[in-house]
C-alpha cells in the first residue's frame, strides 16, 4: 500500500517523463483492466503484427514486428486473466527469413504429426527448401514450396524469385502474402502482386496447385490480380479463395474481387468468377470471419475509407460469371459498409482513410455466442495526443440497418505515436474473447481485458 507521500513521487516522475502515462502508471496495479506485453527484446516495432489461435485451454498469442525484416517473434500462452508476461518460445523468423505483412494461423498440424496450432510468418530457406516458412506450438519448422517460373509469361518475377530476392536483401517489392480458412481442415492460399499469381494448398498438403488467372492478368497491366487474398470456410466443409484486383493506381476504375470455390472432396477448383467492385480501391485488403451466425464465414473486403462486408453462404450460391462488369445474378450477398467512426476523445478517422480495414480480428467479446469486429486505427489521435491509436469495435447484422459501432478501446493516457491497433487479435480468455492490440510505437501489446458491452466481457476481477 503506497503512502501518499510515494504516490504523490510517482505523479510527479509521470509529469517528467514524456513516455510515461496514466496507463503505465495504472500497470502499477495488479489488477489493471488493460495487461501489458513488453518487449522481451530486440524485435524492432514490436507489436506490428499479430496472430492469435485457440487451444482445448486458452490461446497462444504470435507477436511480430516490422515486416520485411529477419527480426525474431514471440509466441505467448494467454489461459486465464492473470497473463505471464514472459513468452513461451521466441525466435521463428531469424536467419534465412524474412518476415512478411501478415502472421497467419493454422488450427490443425501442418506437417502432419506436429503439434497445432502452427502459424505461418514469412518466407525464406529451411534446410534447403525455399518457400512459405511456418512452424507449431512443438516447434516444429516447416516450408510451402512456392511457384516457380511461369511459362506462359517468362518475362515476370516468379513467386520463388521474389523469395530469392528477399532472401539476398533486396526488399524494395511486396513479398509473398497468405491467408488460411480459420477451420480445423484449414486451406491456405498465397498470393503474388508482383508476379500476379495466385495459388493453394489443400488442407494438409504442402504441394501448391495455381489458380486460374483471369485474361486481364495477361492484356491489362492496370489489372493489380494478387493484391491482397482471404479463405473462407464454408458450411459442408468446401473453401471458397478470394483473391484482390482493387487497380489502386486507376481511381477512375473500380477494384474487384475474384473468387474461386475449392471442392473439399476432390481439392479442384469447381468454380470462379468475379463479384465487381463499385469504387475505386475495392480489395485493398481482403479478410473473412463468422460474423452473422451461419455456418459459413463472410469475406471483408476494404475500399479506400471502408469495410464491405458479404454473406459467405449467399456468395457461395451465386452462380459465378467471369464478367466483372456484370450484376450479380441471384441474392446479393452485401451484409454491411462500416466506416470509421470518431468520437469525443477519439479523432481523426478523415485523415487516414487508407488504413481503416488494414488490421481487423473477429471475437466475441461480451460472450454471448455472436461475434464482434475490431479493427485497429493505429493514426487516430486520442485525447489530443497524436497517432495515438484506438481499437474500433462493431456489430454486425444479417440485418443492413443495424450494423454499427459498439466500442472504442485506446489507452487511458497514450504517448505520441504509439500507434495502438497496428495489428489486432482476439483471444479467448475463459467465455469470452479479449482484444490484443499492438503499438509498436511503445513496443507493447495491450490485452484489453474488460468490454463495455456487458455479459462475460466484465466477468472479470479485472473490470471495475
Ligand atoms: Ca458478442
Amino acid at each position: 500500500m503506497p503512502t501518499r507521500s510515494s504516490t504523490i513521487a510517482v505523479l510527479c516522475l509521470c509529469a517528467s517523463l514524456p513516455a510515461c502515462s496514466w496507463s503505465r502508471f495504472d500497470d502499477i496495479r495488479n489488477e489493471s483492466p488493460v495487461v501489458r506485453i513488453t518487449n522481451p527484446g530486440a524485435i524492432p516495432g514490436f507489436g506490428a503484427r499479430l496472430a492469435s489461435a485457440r487451444l482445448d485451454a486458452g490461446s497462444v498469442l504470435l507477436v511480430g514486428g516490422q515486416p520485411n525484416s529477419a527480426s525474431s517473434l514471440a509466441q505467448y500462452s494467454i489461459a486465464d486473466d492473470r497473463p505471464a508476461s514472459s513468452p513461451v518460445d521466441v525466435g521463428f523468423c531469424g536467419q534465412a527469413c524474412v518476415s512478411g505483412a501478415s502472421l497467419t494461423p493454422l488450427l490443425s498440424a501442418a506437417p502432419s504429426g506436429s503439434t497445432p496450432p502452427c502459424f505461418l510468418f514469412g518466407a525464406g530457406d529451411r534446410a534447403g527448401a525455399r518457400g512459405l516458412l511456418g512452424r507449431c506450438q512443438d516447434r516444429v519448422d516447416f516450408v510451402y514450396p512456392v511457384p516457380g517460373a511461369d511459362p506462359a509469361h517468362p518475362q515476370d518475377v516468379s513467386p520463388a524469385e521474389l523469395v530469392d530476392q528477399a532472401l539476398a536483401g533486396d526488399l524494395s517489392q511486396p513479398l509473398i502474402q497468405q491467408a488460411a480458412s480459420a477451420d480445423q481442415q484449414p486451406l491456405v492460399a498465397a498470393v503474388s502482386s508482383v508476379s500476379r499469381r495466385a495459388w493453394f494448398y489443400p488442407p494438409a498438403s504442402s504441394a501448391f496447385q495455381l489458380l486460374p488467372s483471369p485474361d486481364a492478368v495477361a492484356t491489362d497491366q492496370g489489372e493489380d490480380f494478387g493484391a491482397a487474398v482471404a479463405v473462407l470456410a464454408l458450411a459442408g466443409g468446401d473453401h471458397l479463395v478470394a483473391v484482390s484486383a482493387p487497380r489502386i493506381d486507376d481511381p477512375s476504375r473500380n477494384g474487384h474481387v475474384w473468387f474461386y470455390r475449392i471442392e473439399r472432396a476432390t481439392n479442384q477448383v469447381s468454380s470462379w468468377g468475379c463479384l465487381p467492385g463499385d469504387r475505386s480501391g475495392f480489395g485493398l485488403y481482403l479478410s473473412a470471419g463468422q460474423l452473422v451466425g451461419d455456418a459459413s464465414d463472410e469475406l471483408l473486403v476494404t475500399s479506400i475509407d471502408s469495410i464491405q462486408i458479404y454473406d459467405g453462404s449467399v456468395l457461395a450460391a451465386q452462380p459465378l460469371s467471369d464478367q466483372c462488369d456484370a450484376p450479380l445474378a441471384s441474392a446479393d450477398p452485401h451484409v454491411a459498409s462500416l466506416s470509421c467512426v470518431d468520437s469525443a476523445a477519439v479523432v481523426g478517422c478523415n485523415r487516414s482513410p487508407l488504413s481503416f480495414g488494414r488490421s481487423t480480428a473477429i471475437g466475441d467479446l461480451d460472450g454471448d455466442g455472436v461475434n464482434e469486429l475490431v479493427v485497429g486505427m493505429p493514426e487516430l489521435d486520442v485525447d489530443g495526443v497524436h497517432g495515438a491509436g484506438a481499437v474500433l469495435v462493431y456489430h454486425v447484422d444479417a440485418d443492413p440497418t443495424r450494423s454499427s459501432i459498439v466500442e472504442t478501446d485506446r489507452l487511458a493516457s497514450p504517448s505520441n505515436g504509439d500507434a495502438l491497433g497496428s495489428a489486432v487479435a482476439t483471444v479467448r480468455v475463459g467465455d469470452r474473447d479479449v482484444v490484443a492490440a499492438g503499438a509498436p510505437g511503445a513496443a507493447t501489446v495491450f490485452l484489453f481485458y474488460c468490454s463495455s458491452l456487458g455479459g462475460a466481457g466484465r466477468n472479470s476481477f479485472r473490470c471495475p
